[in-house]
C-alpha cells in the first residue's frame, strides 16, 4: 500500500523542487475507501522524471514544463485524482494567464501506467460550468469515452465522477474535455496520458520527452483568453509557455531520445529539429514497426495527432527546435502591420512627429531590431521576439526550445547545463579580406523565340 507520504518522499529524492511543492501543502490521513488527495501544483517547471513506487516498473517520461501525478494503488486499481479548475499559468517570465485547467496548472498533470494497469480516475469539477474528460486515443468501454451527452452526462459544477478503465495499449495519448469543447480548450483544459509497454525493454529510450502544442489568444494587457477565436491565435506554446520560458530539452550525448508531441491547437504545426534527423516511432495508433519508421527533420502535426520521435543525440551542441511556421515563433503582435522594408520612412515619420510625438515607424530594413529594441509593453505583455544567447538576441518566441546536448551531461541529469562551448574553430566567423563586386548575368536576349544567355565568364578563380 503506498501513502501520499510515499510519493513526497520519492518525489524529493533529488528533486528539490518538487519536494517542496509538494510539501507546501501537509499530508493528510485519509481513508483508502475515500478519495485520492488531489496533489496540487503551483508553479511551471519541468520535473524530473517521477519514479513508479508502487505498481509495476516502468521508464518515466519528463514532461516539458510540466509534471507526472502521483498515484495510489488501491486493490490492484491505480487511482488518481483530477480538479478541473481556474489556475494562473505563467506563460513566460513577465506574463500570467488566468486558465483553466487541472490541478493547479495548463496543461494539467502527466498521467502515466502500464499497459493493463486497471485505472480510476476521480474528476472533481471546480469551473464554473460542467465539464467531462476524453481519454483521446484509449481503446476504453463506451461509457468511458467521456463524451458529454453521447456517453454520460455533464459533470456539474461542484460534482466528482468516476472513470474506470484498463490501459490496454502502450503509447501516446491526451485528455481534454468534450463539453463546451471550444471555450474549455481555448481556455487550456488538456494534459498528456503515457501508457508505457509491459515490457519496460521494449523500445526502451534514455531520455522520454513530453509535450502538448497548445495556443491562445489573450489581448496585450490582459489575463484570460478569448474564447471564442477561431483561427488567429497570438500566442503559440509548448505546454502553455513561450520562449524563453521554455526549458530546453537536455541530453547526454549519445543518449537515444524520444520526444512526445501531441496538438490540441485549431492548426498543423511542422516540428522541426536542427543537426540530427529523427524517425517516427509513433503515431496516435500505436507504434511503428522499426523497419517501416522514415527520417525526417520536420514532421507535420495535424490537429488532434500525437507524434512520438526518436533521434540518437550524436552531435554536442544547442540545436533549435521549433515549429516551423514563423509567425509561430513569436508572440503576440500587432495583426495587419505592413511590410515597411524599403520605404523610406524618416520624411513621413517627421511629418507625424509634428502631430503624434512618440510616433516610430518601423520595419524598413525588416524587423530583426525588434528582438533588441525595448519598447515600453503594456503590463503583462511578452516582447514580441526575445531571448538571448550567448552570441546575442535569438528574436524569437512561441513554440521555439534548445536541445541541449552535451558530452558530459550525468545520466539522469536534467538540469540545464548552460550555452554550448564550442570547440576552437567550428563558429561562423566573419570574412575580413577584400570583398569583389559580384558577378552578375550582363545581358539577356531573346533569338528567333529562343532564350539566348550572354553571361560575362566567371573569374578564372572561381574554378579555382
Ligand atoms: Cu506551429
Amino acid at each position: 500500500m503506498v501513502t501520499r507520504r510515499n510519493f513526497i518522499t520519492n518525489a524529493m529524492k533529488g528533486v528539490t523542487g518538487l519536494g517542496v511543492a509538494f510539501a507546501a501543502s501537509s499530508v493528510s490521513r485519509y481513508a483508502l475507501a475515500g478519495l485520492p488527495e488531489a496533489v496540487i501544483m503551483n508553479n511551471s517547471k519541468t520535473y524530473p522524471p517521477l519514479l513508479p513506487e508502487s505498481g509495476r516498473l516502468f521508464n518515466p517520461v519528463v514532461t516539458l514544463n510540466g509534471w507526472s501525478l502521483p498515484w495510489r494503488m488501491n486493490n490492484n486499481w491505480k487511482e488518481f485524482h483530477l480538479i478541473a479548475e481556474p489556475v494562473v499559468r505563467e506563460i513566460a517570465p513577465g506574463m500570467k494567464a488566468h486558465l483553466w485547467g487541472y490541478n493547479g496548472q495548463s496543461p494539467g498533470p502527466t498521467i502515466e501506467v502500464v499497459e493493463g494497469d486497471k485505472v480510476r480516475i476521480f474528476v472533481t469539477n471546480r469551473l464554473p460550468e460542467h465539464t467531462t474528460i476524453h481519454w483521446h486515443g484509449q481503446p476504453l468501454p463506451n461509457g468511458m469515452d467521456g463524451v458529454g451527452g453521447l456517453n454520460q452526462p455533464q459533470i456539474k459544477p461542484g460534482k466528482t465522477f468516476v472513470y474506470e478503465f484498463e490501459a490496454m495499449r502502450s503509447g501516446t495519448f491526451m485528455y481534454h474535455p468534450h463539453a463546451d469543447e471550444m471555450v474549455q480548450m481555448a481556455m487550456g483544459m488538456m494534459g498528456f496520458w503515457v501508457t508505457h509497454p509491459k515490457d519496460p525493454n521494449f523500445m526502451k529510450v534514455d531520455r522520454d520527452f513530453c509535450f502538448l502544442l497548445n495556443s491562445y489568444d489573450i489581448d496585450p494587457g490582459s489575463y484570460t483568453p478569448k474564447v471564442n477565436t477561431m483561427l488567429d491565435f497570438n500566442l503559440w506554446t509548448f505546454n502553455s509557455r513561450v520562449f524563453p520560458g521554455i526549458d530546453s530539452l537536455v541530453c547526454r550525448q549519445g543518449d537515444r531520445v524520444r520526444i512526445r508531441v501531441g496538438n490540441l491547437t485549431m492548426t498543423n504545426h511542422p516540428i522541426h529539429l536542427h543537426g540530427m534527423n529523427f524517425v517516427i516511432a509513433g503515431t496516435d495508433g500505436g507504434w511503428i514497426n522499426p523497419n517501416a519508421r522514415w527520417p525526417e527533420v520536420t514532421t507535420d502535426v495535424a490537429v488532434g495527432q500525437m507524434r512520438a520521435i526518436e533521434f540518437d543525440a550524436t552531435l554536442p551542441g544547442d540545436w533549435a527546435f521549433h515549429c516551423h511556421k514563423a509567425h509561430h515563433t513569436m508572440n503576440a503582435m500587432g495583426h495587419n502591420v505592413p511590410t515597411m522594408i524599403g520605404v523610406d520612412t524618416a520624411e513621413i515619420s517627421k511629418n507625424i512627429n509634428k502631430l503624434i510625438p512618440d510616433y516610430m515607424s518601423m520595419g524598413e530594413s525588416g524587423m530583426a531590431s525588434m528582438g533588441e529594441m525595448h519598447m515600453p509593453l503594456p503590463q503583462n505583455t511578452l516582447p514580441m521576439m526575445t531571448g538571448t544567447g550567448q552570441f546575442g538576441p535569438i528574436e524569437m518566441g512561441g513554440m521555439f526550445t534548445v536541445v541541449k546536448i552535451r558530452e558530459n551531461q550525468k545520466v539522469g541529469d536534467y538540469s540545464d547545463p548552460g550555452w554550448y562551448k564550442n570547440p576552437q574553430g567550428t563558429v561562423a566567423y566573419e570574412w575580413k579580406g577584400s570583398l569583389d563586386e559580384p558577378v552578375r548575368a550582363e545581358e539577356v536576349e531573346m533569338k528567333k523565340g529562343e532564350i539566348e544567355v550572354k553571361a560575362r565568364k566567371p573569374h578564372s578563380h572561381c574554378h579555382g
